[in-house]
């Protein structure tokens, strides 16, 4: 098992399947659980020792609102932690970010945009490809394939707007 996902709910989920969706993509193989900073903290801590052992290289936690979850997960390892500020109300992934984002210095947390799942998957995916020559391709070949997505999509708006009589 290379990476280990924690959320802080179930209700982070629809955000985070995106990042589930990237490691299947990849080929890499992960395990994923809910527990709490906050409400379960010994689950956390119980989690992040388990998954060190069996082999996790990287960690990937998100979570909403005052969300410690990220950086209580870096307390506890020296691998890679990746957070995942998600929205939720009032404030919208604000408090998530400033919460996950602002570490004191020595314990740090890669920390993505708010509901930046995808990329912290693929984060993920380029850390492990330093050593990993096949997943390094195969990130090669996801930016091959985004560019040429990219000019799909560039020949599609050009056409849009030379049926709109203007030029861009
Ligand atoms: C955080 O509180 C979770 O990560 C979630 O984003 C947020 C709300 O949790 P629920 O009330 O939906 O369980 O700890």
């Amino acid at each position: 098992m290379n990476v280990a996902i924690i959320m802080g709910s179930d209700s982070d989920w629809s955000i985070m399947k995106s990042a589930v969706q990237i490691l299947d993509k990849f080929q890499i193989d992960f395990e994923i659980t809910v527990a709490s900073a906050h409400r379960t903290p010994e689950k956390v801590r119980n989690f992040v020792e388990s998954a060190q052992n069996a082999g996790a290289k990287i960690f990937i936690a998100a979570a909403g609102c005052a969300a410690h979850l990220a950086g209580v997960v870096a307390s506890y390892t020296t691998r890679p932690v990746i957070g995942v500020p998600i929205s939720s109300e009032p404030l919208k992934g604000f408090d998530a970010l400033l919460s996950t984002v602002q570490m004191p210095g020595g314990i740090p947390v890669a920390t993505m945009a708010v509901n930046g799942a995808k990329n912290a998957a693929l984060f993920a995916a380029e850390i492990l490809a330093i050593n990993d020559e096949i997943l390094s391709q195969r990130l090669a070949d996801y930016r091959t394939n985004m560019k040429a997505e990219i000019d799909d999509k560039d020949s599609k708006i050009k056409k849009a707007a030379a049926d709109c009589n203007f030029k861009i």
